[in-house]
């Protein structure tokens, strides 16, 4: 199918595909127009197209465990749960460096690859004791990838432990972290930070902390919270902001659009977008951050279903948070409270696309192509 033959489409629209198809670059305007006029339809054909030159049929997904040393914060993010419970901090936990140990042994026969730490920032928890717990990590299963720590976690413990960003980082490095997962990045423009994240670090001080981190070898993630108080001029500001810097340290790996969702937090009040909007933004994701190489849906926030959908607008990695021990049917449409799928259910689910299942580590690394593994007993994802 080539552009001309798409119905309804304008000229402006026409030119803008044009670019696309020629694996050129779209400007901010190109990119606010798409989001105003371009129909799902004509913007996910898009996206497909640029996955498709990108990966083929490639999906990735990994297998990973969480530690969350704590769920208490300082901060004060109207959309996070987390942020009401430092007023009750008889409701909130703390790890221990034995307790989070225990975590990770918990997983010793089983294969998984990384480890992803994050947390909210608890003023107890500093630099020094991250560090340990690196180090114990590592030294209790040196090939365990370990991805740990937003900008904003880093931004408190090196403020705290009075060390510049590259000092703190290098620090960590050494002690064990190897990449950044994509958290705390919200939307960069003031404005909405203002309204909605008031209190923690800026949009320069994200950037800058990911920019230490790939100028030292480190690769990171990206992410951005949309729908909300945001309208499609402060999402294309976002993204252009992440793509400048690719341009300058090609340190970034996945970008991965959040959801917002209005439960249990003080922004109820704000509706949820919808499964069009939703999918709209992994489609321009895609299309706009042509420098990133991945789009990565996280089930969790968006529910499996979605997640399957979202591989036909632009994503080609499902993360995977993964529990081979748990039967995810007891769960019930409770992802968001026990996220967990075995990789026999990841595996169906990309399937059920028309897609090749990949276990990626963390860097992309190919651990095992399930595309010739047939399943006897496939779960239903119904
Ligand atoms: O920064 C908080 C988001 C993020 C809500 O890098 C919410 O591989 C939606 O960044 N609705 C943390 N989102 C999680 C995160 C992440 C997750 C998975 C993989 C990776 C990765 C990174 O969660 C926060 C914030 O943007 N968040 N509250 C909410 N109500
Ligand atoms: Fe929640 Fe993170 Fe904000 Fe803390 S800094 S309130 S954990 S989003």
């Amino acid at each position: 199918m080539t552009v001309n033959t798409l119905p309804n489409v304008n000229n402006d629209l026409k030119k803008i595909a044009d670019k696309i198809y020629n694996g050129q670059r779209i400007s901010d305007t190109d990119g606010l127009y798409l989001f105003e006029h371009g129909s799902l339809a004509f913007v996910g054909a898009l996206a497909n197209h640029v996955r498709e030159q990108k990966h083929g049929d490639t999906t990735y997904f990994n297998r990973n465990f969480h530690i969350e040393p704590t769920n208490a914060c300082i901060y004060s993010c109207h959309f996070c749960s987390y942020s009401k419970l430092y007023a009750h901090r008889d409701e909130a936990w703390e790890l221990s460096l034995e307790q989070m140990m225990d975590i990770v042994k918990k997983y010793d026969n089983e294969p998984v690859t990384e480890v992803h730490i994050v947390g909210g920032v608890h003023p107890k928890m500093n630099l020094e004791f991250f560090a340990e717990l690196l180090r114990n990590i590592k030294a209790h299963r040196p090939e365990l990838h370990i991805k740990g720590f937003t900008a904003v976690e880093l931004d408190y413990m090196f403020r705290k432990a009075k060390k510049t960003v590259l000092e703190g980082m290098q620090y960590l490095k050494d002690a064990g972290l190897e990449s950044l997962p994509g958290g705390g990045a919200e939307i960069f423009a003031p404005e909405v930070r203002e309204q909605i994240c008031a209190d923690k670090i800026d949009g320069a001080g994200w950037l800058k902390i990911h920019q230490t981190a790939h100028e030292l070898g480190m690769q990171s993630n990206a992410t951005m919270l949309f729908g909300h108080v945001e309208n499609y001029e402060h999402r294309i500001d976002h993204m252009r902001q992440l793509r400048d810097l690719q341009d300058q340290t090609n340190g970034f790996n996945t970008f991965i659009p959040l959801k917002f969702r209005n439960g249990d937090n003080d922004m109820s009040h704000v509706s949820e977008s919808s499964l069009i909007e939703d999918m709209k933004m992994y489609a321009m994701a895609r299309i706009y951050l042509d420098n990133f190489p991945h789009i990565k849906a996280y089930w969790p926030m968006l529910g499996r279903q979605n997640a399957q959908l979202s591989l036909s607008f632009g994503v080609n990695d499902i993360d995977g948070t993964i529990d081979d021990t748990t039967k995810i049917y007891s769960m019930a449409g409770s992802e968001e409270q026990t996220p967990s799928m075995s990789t026999e259910e990841l595996v169906v689910l990309i399937k059920q696309a028309k897609r090749r299942p990949v276990e990626r580590g963390t860097l992309y690394n190919v651990i095992k192509d399930y595309s010739e593994i047939v399943h006897t007993d496939l779960p239903s994802l119904n």
